[in-house]
């Protein structure tokens, strides 16, 4: 059974303080929730911060990306050792707004998975078309290609710990949400698309996010998808009670 995972990507939005009562709120909301790995991802400067109210609860400290090396002549980048040492178990790698605004690579994006998981953190590894892509048909190869380039080198053992997020651009931030049938579909090839690098005990343990407007509102009918395993959230999760709602119903 795969455990689900409700994920907050706060991308560039909350000061500190406001960050810090964000996770108290959440904090406080989904205390007795045990069903599901809850995750929140504040920007890289109140990772700190946030990490000290989330304590020892059940909500667990992402950042937003990383870097690759171990550290060095890399302005503003953050390393592995770095968003652990300030309390991070889970990264973000590869969010589409990195790879379009910030010139972020399928080879950069593995090179990334690879330091995280030899440094223990979870990476949640996104992939998704653009709306063109999905018009001209061209979603499936899209994806193939993203994920396939994702996993490359990584070892059987640690593959298992690899989360997929499955967002479709044309789905984020847009209100447009992929319908549960084509994300289930999706999810499905993801699940493939792992069986075949590795094989059908990994791509079964593997646990793929759906991402993309997701909402209170829609988010039943997107986890009672078979292979959809929790959602990476945006908007949504910006506010305890969206946020925590959709937890519930994870739950
Ligand atoms: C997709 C998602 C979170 P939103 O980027 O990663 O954002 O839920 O606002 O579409």
């Amino acid at each position: 059974m795969r455990k689900p995972i409700v994920a907050g990507n706060w991308k560039m939005n909350k000061s500190l303080a406001e960050g810090r009562a964000l996770a108290a709120g959440i904090v406080e909301a989904v205390a007795s929730y045990k069903g599901c790995d809850i995750v929140v991802a504040p920007t890289a400067v109140s990772l700190a911060g946030v990490g000290e109210v989330l304590g020892d609860s059940n909500v667990r400290l992402a950042a937003q990306n990383m870097h690759w090396a171990e550290g060095g002549a890399y302005t503003g980048e953050l390393s592995a050792a770095m968003i652990k040492d300030v309390g991070c178990s889970w990264v973000i790698l590869g969010h589409s707004e990195r790879r379009q605004y910030f010139g972020e690579t399928d080879e950069g994006v593995n090179h990334k998975a690879l330091v995280a998981l030899k440094a223990g953190l979870t990476p949640i590894v996104c992939v998704g078309e653009t709306l063109e892509e999905r018009e001209s048909e061209r979603t499936l190869q899209k994806i193939e290609l993203q994920v396939r380039a994702a996993l490359a080198s990584i070892s059987a053992a640690d593959a298992s710990r690899v989360v997929i997020a499955y967002e479709p651009i044309w789905a984020i931030g847009t209100g447009k949400t992929a319908s549960s049938d084509q994300a289930q579909a999706i999810h499905l090839e993801i699940r493939k698309i792992v069986a075949e690098v590795f094989d059908a005990s990994v791509a079964d343990a593997m646990r793929v996010l759906y991402g993309g407007s997701v909402k209170p509102a829609n988010i039943a009918e997107l986890i009672a998808q078979p292979d959809v395993d929790g959602a990476l959230i945006g908007g949504a999760s910006l506010k305890v009670e969206s946020f925590s709602e959709i937890a519930k119903i994870v739950d």
